[in-house]
């Protein structure tokens, strides 16, 4: 299996539950810009104050403030890494293909999890996070189609991308994904 991996997806596909799972059974650093992003807004920094009230509407959070974050956590890791909801649009891809340049360390498969509409509302009504209910739920689809979607045909033409279906259990998709990368 390939180790500097992505995981690009509609919201509450399972990017989260499946990155980190493959990420500890790997080894891998697992970085989400979602959990990250969540952990500046319990820390109540300034930058959590600014993300919070974006990430409670189902915005993107601005490209700069992203790839600060990304930009002091992304190091050299042993056995690789696997980045989790982000890159989330062409601007964000660029930035991070100009990092990985200076890191000289190339990004190896991009691995999309893809479930239908309705699925994936009723998986985040149950999880109920702050962002998880159904108007902002919409949103951060549309926002999805609109500002993420660009990003499968960016790393299909380079040849790098696999595919999974989402639906049936954790551990039915967690296998789906060991073979789609392996
Ligand atoms: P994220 O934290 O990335 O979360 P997500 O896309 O909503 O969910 P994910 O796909 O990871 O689903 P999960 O495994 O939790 O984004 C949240 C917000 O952060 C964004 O809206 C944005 O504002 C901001 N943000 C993050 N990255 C950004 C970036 N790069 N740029 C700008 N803004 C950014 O699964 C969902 C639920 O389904 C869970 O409850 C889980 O238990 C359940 N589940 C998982 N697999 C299941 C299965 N097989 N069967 C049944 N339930 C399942």
């Amino acid at each position: 299996m390939s180790h500097r991996l992505l995981f690009v997806g509609p919201p509450g596909a399972g990017k989260g539950t499946q990155a980190e799972r493959l990420a500890t059974s790997h080894g891998l650093l697992h970085l989400s810009t979602g959990d990250l992003l969540r952990a500046e807004v319990k820390a109540g920094t300034a930058l959590g104050k600014e993300a919070e009230a974006v990430m409670n509407r189902g915005e993107l959070v601005s490209d700069a403030l992203v790839l600060a974050i990304v930009r002091g956590r992304l190091k050299d890791h042993g056995s690789g890494w696997l980045l989790d909801g982000f890159p989330r649009n062409l601007v964000q891809a660029e930035a991070l293909d100009t990092l990985l340049a200076e890191l000289e360390q190339p990004l190896d498969q991009v691995l999309l999890m893809e479930l239908d509409d309705e699925e994936l509302v009723k998986r985040l009504l149950a999880r109920g996070r702050a962002d998880d209910n159904e108007e902002v739920i919409r949103h951060r689809l549309t926002v999805y189609r609109e500002q993420t979607a660009p990003l499968i045909d960016y790393y299909d033409q380079r040849g790098q991308l696999k595919r999974v279906i989402s639906t049936g259990t954790v551990d039915e998709v967690a296998e789906r994904i060991l073979l789609a990368l392996a």
